[in-house]
């Protein structure tokens, strides 16, 4: 097993549980013909002839357990009511039809009858009942999106399972596997979008050669329910064909851009729309002319308008010029901008302020738009979480921030609610997660990578699954459903994410990774031109003590947040401790709840996050017996690495900040192997990920 099956691998099972599965799928009866239920179909004979050894075989006739895939247009007496389904959800439901019970799967489409087929082979695959089902299930969220930070030249930006998949070389002709294997796994999570290219664009996928390599892979994903969309550079019509501006109230800049518009609907008539990255981090856009983000991203949603397009429009922003708090930055520059985008122009907001930390709190713009449809950034890829080899389940961090009460509208005003629309009444919604997807065969750099994937497409589904329900699936359809493996498991993802955060950023702690590559530490680094660039901007760590003040008395950040908040994080005293450092300078002599000070308690994250390795190291090792050889030997090796680098990142910050607070460490403590100067010495020009 070398992981390329993902969640998807159909194991066979034990006699007994393939009599059951046999007694519920002895026969496949679907009315209608599509390419989507044929890919259904497919999929549960698949499914269930991995599990017993048998092939269901198709029937036109009803028999005693057979599974049945209906939708009103098929069957006009469908026996289970589809309305609230939407257009991708699905009703499964054990019915006696003509004396016979059968499980029905129903839905309003063959999409929708797609995502219940996986749906019950999920059930299938956890060792769950199949008999007496009543399941109903629609996604609240519109778009569901992966946003791959491909690059043309086929590097991953921020990519750690090696190339990227698109082949755009031999495409549009050559098509691999690969492709609809992406789809299905997509598919059977209810991804229902896939930006092709880096936000960091290049005008050249606008060009006709690439609309056509855009257009084949729109060809393969169509069928699994999957929209393609593209980001695109400010500037294309200037570099593409000479226009002297690309100022968006220029019309012959918004002639240019209606003319691509229908081009690439020409080529994909249901293709999904544009994601743009505009005046950030150096690349061009509106701004350059004066004009604001909304001026831009409403130019854009007129081209694609009539064609049912969307414009994604990133509110990652931060300015070289601007002296403010980098975390206050997004949001002073869109909050005015609220009502004022055109109605298919959705602001997509990364979960926090800065930049897919370990942790930060919410994003303020969460909830301060209320005229405005936002959508969720998450970062599947982990960038600042170890990147491929270190085990941290990002569910975790994605129910937090999901979970989080952003007092918008009073308590219970959670960023769920806002990013499904139900807080403000917005029609369009989204989430989209950076992927973790390459060429490595298991395509997300390890095995339990894959969970990160995994839970970012459940939650964008149902924001209300919890993210250890959703380990608990994944490590039942990638190990398992056996409790002996699953439990353990589990426990191990679940406290993998708090465990990154002891080592690396404890207390609130953020961007402290060394430069460019972000992999280990480097919170000495305070040179780069750009002071936001610096790890020592973070932390402000210096002789009085640590963290940065973003309280009246600082940046005042804290005043982006609503009032219950506001005062919340405002105060030293009642700011949850694990976000102390993100509001506060604090003492090192500052008293934590647990008595010991500020100083004391930071070396104790480190180590507890070390120590919290270390155990999983022990837990998979009691589960060699019960996983194959290759994917236990990966996890075992990638754990050696985490243990390792987790010490490194312990004493690596206990060097340099001890060189800062001039503390001694606490009693119990191990002085770091080695002094600051050979961490600062560490080198890292090849890491993966950037340029
Ligand atoms: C940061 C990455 C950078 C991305 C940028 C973005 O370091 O590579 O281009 O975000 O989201 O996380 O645009």
């Amino acid at each position: 097993e070398d992981g390329y099956d993902l969640w998807l691998r159909y194991a066979r099972v034990e006699p007994s549980r393939a009599g059951v599965l046999a007694a519920h799928a002895n026969a496949i009866v679907a009315s209608g013909s599509s390419p989507t239920l044929a890919i259904a179909t497919q999929e549960l004979q698949r499914g269930i002839a991995g599990m017993t050894g048998t092939t269901p075989a198709l029937s036109a006739t009803v028999q005693q357990g057979a599974l049945l895939l209906a939708t009103p247009a098929s069957t006009p007496s469908l026996p289970v009511k589809t309305d609230g389904l939407g257009e991708e959800g699905y009703a499964i439901r054990t019915i006696m039809m003509d004396g016979k019970a059968v499980t029905l799967i129903a839905a309003n489409s063959d999409i929708g009858l797609l995502h219940g087929a996986y749906h019950w082979l999920r059930l299938a695959q956890s060792g769950e009942k199949l008999d007496n089902l009543d399941i109903r299930s629609a996604p609240k969220i519109g778009l569901r999106l992966l946003n791959h930070w491909d690059n043309l030249n086929g590097t991953v930006e921020r990519g750690y399972a090696g190339q990227s998949i698109w082949d755009w070389w031999r495409l549009p002709d050559w098509k691999g596997p690969r492709y609809s294997d992406y789809a299905r796994a997509n598919a059977s999570i209810g991804i229902n979008g896939t930006v092709l290219n880096n936000v960091n664009a290049k005008a050249d996928s606008l060009t006709a050669p690439y609309i056509a390599k855009a257009a084949a892979l729109a060809d393969v994903f169509r069928p699994y329910g999957i929209k393609v969309y593209l980001s695109v550079k400010w500037t294309a019509p200037m570099e593409l064909d000479g226009l002297k501006t690309a100022d968006p109230l220029d019309p012959a800049v918004a002639a240019w851009w209606k003319a691509k518009a229908d081009e690439i609907y020409k080529a994909i008539p249901d293709f999904g729309g544009f994601l743009v990255k505009a005046n950030s981090e150096g690349q061009p856009g509106p701004q350059d002319y004066n004009r604001t983000h909304a001026d831009g991203a409403n130019m854009l949603a007129a081209a694609v308008k009539a064609h049912g397009g969307i414009v994604m429009w990133r509110a990652f922003v931060y300015a070289h010029d601007n002296p403010d708090d980098r975390a206050k930055q997004a949001y002073s520059d869109f909050k005015p901008l609220d009502g004022k985008f055109a109605d298919n122009v959705i602001v997509q907001v990364k979960n926090g302020a800065i930049d897919f930390q370990p942790r930060e709190p919410f994003h303020p713009l969460f909830g301060a738009m209320p005229r405005t449809p936002l959508m969720m950034e998450f970062q599947i890829t982990k960038e600042y979480l170890g990147q491929s080899t270190h085990l941290t389940y990002l569910g975790p961090l994605f129910e937090e921030v999901l979970d989080a009460d952003t007092y918008a509208k009073g308590k219970g005003s959670t960023v769920a609610k806002v990013i499904d629309g139900s807080l403000e009444g917005h029609k369009l919604t989204g989430i989209a997660g950076v992927a973790n997807i390459g060429v490595d065969r298991d395509w997300s750099g390890s095995i339990f990578n894959q969970a990160d994937w995994y839970a970012f497409g459940r939650l964008a589904w149902d924001t209300s699954l919890s993210a250890e329900t959703i380990a608990k699936e994944w490590a039942e359809m990638t190990f398992s459903p056996d409790p002996k493996v699953v439990q353990p498991v589990v426990r191990m993802m679940m406290g993998s994410r708090e465990a990154a955060v002891d080592y690396m950023t404890p207390l609130g702690l953020a961007h402290v990774m060394d430069t460019g590559h972000h992999y280990g530490p480097g919170p000495w680094v305070s040179e780069l031109a750009r002071p936001e660039w610096n790890p020592v901007y973070y932390h402000k760590a210096d002789a009085t003590g640590i963290g940065f003040d973003r309280t009246k008395t600082g940046s005042n950040a804290v005043s982006q947040y609503a009032a219950p908040l506001a005062k919340l994080f405002g105060s030293v005293k009642i700011t949850p401790e694990r976000d102390l450092l993100w509001f506060h300078h604090v003492p090192w002599d500052y008293r934590l709840k647990s008595g010991e000070t500020l100083w004391n308690g930071l070396v104790h994250h480190y180590e507890a996050g070390v120590n919290y390795v270390a155990d999983m190291q022990t837990t998979w090792a009691s589960l060699k017996p019960y996983v194959d050889a290759e994917r236990y030997a990966q996890t075992e090796t990638f754990l050696t690495i985490q243990h390792r680098e987790a010490l490194w990142w312990r004493d690596a910050s206990i060097a340099y900040f001890q060189s800062v607070s001039q503390r001694p460490l606490p009693a119990g403590s191990a002085a770091p192997a080695h002094d600051l100067n050979w961490y600062k010495a560490q080198k890292f020009p090849y890491a993966p990920g950037h340029n």
